[in-house]
């Protein structure tokens, strides 16, 4: 099983980087061990109804007892760069106190990929806040941007330029709109303008921390990871395009324009004052400093109509999509970054650090998982960033996730997104087809 990428596709050039991601909570497991507290995410598992089959960060996929043994795996598929996240609640245990067991944790973990020539990515956020910070108002309460700032110090002061690149924030989307409009993610509200105004934070926090990043590590990569669903009109009728076109605006561009030009979308407040966060003098200065490379993580797109001026999805149902529903249109891919690099003049280098997809994967009797439409998909979309570098975006890496299945948020363990296939009542893991073939892509393009 290989993937076909043609011989003369930029994504095979020497330094273009190739990874694979993982996020803290959703796979360390040990939520109680060596001093780490309560995030969010630990008390939204704990109230009724909000993950499917009442799931949580236990067992996960071990990884905080396991880490050694993943790391060769790392080595043995034979990644550039792995993509992982830190767990405050592990490093900060209360406002103000470091947790020396849990810097001594990441550490090691950082120790053991450079001893095995792999890059460390990591991001500091990806979405577990610590529970105290979250009863003194969470993302809604501007403090927590200094508190997240103070945290990076910490983590940066301590692990510095081991890191090539340094990530402050994972899909602030996510933590924002799922978790304070949407509520699906934590903290769970369902209060459309705490989104906005988590969003404010989540940015002003990304800005307050960078400048404490880039004195402590200036050898690293400073960025931030940004999640995207662009939306397309279901006719082209002006009503529908204008639909997509409103989409966008949330979907794709109100996190990257406010840090690439320092204004939120323009017009947005003036059509939704009530909307509007409290904005203090010099914070939009402060969110819209250089970053070294920017993040994309991307996975579907939407297709939307308009309904009496109201923004509606049209489901594709002759389309084909993965087990967790999202539709796979790999177009969609080279047509965002393209997009991107058209808007955004000054957009930094860019790296996929997330694409994947969920599948409902079994390990059968010949000892293997036969994911054959994620190795179809890993192609497609790996030669959608081809197409998109070959319209002139630059484009430093790509970072498939997962490295293996894990704890996917509101879905539980219902979901692998695994290139690995994780059997969580022995851990036991099993390399799926679709992560021999990128193994072999890897392989083939570092001549090994
Ligand atoms: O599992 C998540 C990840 O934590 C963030 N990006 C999307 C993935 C799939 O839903």
């Amino acid at each position: 099983m290989s993937f076909k990428i043609p011989a003369n596709s930029p994504i095979r050039t020497a330094d273009f980087l190739y990874g694979v991601a993982t996020a803290a909570f959703q796979i360390e497991g040990d939520i109680h061990t060596d001093g780490r507290v309560d995030s969010i995410w630990d008390t939204f598992c704990r109230e009724p109804g909000r993950v499917l089959n009442g799931d949580n960060g236990e067992p996960a996929c071990q990884h905080y007892r396991l880490w050694e043994q993943d790391l060769d795996l790392l080595q043995d598929l034979g990644v550039d760069a792995y993509r992982l996240s830190i767990a405050w609640p592990r490093i900060m245990p209360a406002s103000g106190e470091v947790n020396e067991l849990g810097l001594a944790f990441y550490e090691r973990l950082i120790d053991g990929l450079i001893d095995r020539g792999i890059k460390p990515v990591v991001t500091l956020y990806h979405w577990d806040l610590p529970q105290y910070l979250e009863e003194k108002g969470g993302w809604l309460n501007r403090e927590t941007a200094y508190a997240f700032a103070q945290y990076a110090e910490v983590v940066v002061a301590r692990l510095g330029e081991k890191v090539t690149h340094w990530a402050t924030f994972n899909e602030p989307f996510c933590s924002a709109f799922l978790g304070y409009h949407i509520g699906v993610h934590a903290p769970g509200y369902q209060e459309e303008a705490w989104a906005y105004t988590a969003a404010h934070h989540l940015l002003l926090a990304h800005g307050l921390a960078l400048p404490i990043m880039r004195r402590l590590a200036p050898g690293s990569q400073h960025g931030i990871v940004l999640n995207f669903t662009p939306a397309y009109p279901a006719t082209d009728r002006p009503a529908d395009i204008a639909a997509a076109d409103r989409a966008d605006i949330i979907d794709v561009h109100w996190f990257i324009c406010p840090l690439l030009t320092g204004e939120y979308p323009a017009g947005y407040f003036t059509r939704y004052p009530a909307l509007k966060p409290v904005i203090f003098p010099g914070d939009m200065a402060l969110i819209a400093q250089k970053n070294d490379f920017m993040g994309v993580n991307f996975y579907t797109r939407h297709v939307v109509k308009d309904n009496n001026g109201d923004t509606e999805f049209v489901p594709q149902t002759s389309a084909e999509h993965t087990h967790i529903g999202w539709e796979v249109y790999p177009q969609a891919l080279t047509d965002l970054l393209v997009k991107l690099h058209q808007t955004y003049p000054n957009l930094p280098p860019l790296y996929i650090t997330e694409n994947g997809m969920a599948g409902d994967d079994h390990l059968t009797a010949d000892g293997q998982v036969h994911d054959e439409q994620r190795l179809r998909y890993y192609e497609r979309h790996l030669n959608a960033v081809g197409d998109a570098m070959s319209q002139g975006v630059d484009m430093r890496g790509y970072f498939a996730w997962s490295l293996m299945d894990n704890f996917e948020w509101a879905f539980g363990y219902s979901q692998r997104f695994g290139l690995v296939y994780v059997d969580y009542e022995t851990q036991e893991r099993t390399v799926k087809q679709s992560g021999l073939a990128y193994k072999a892509l890897i392989n083939e393009i570092r001549g090994r």
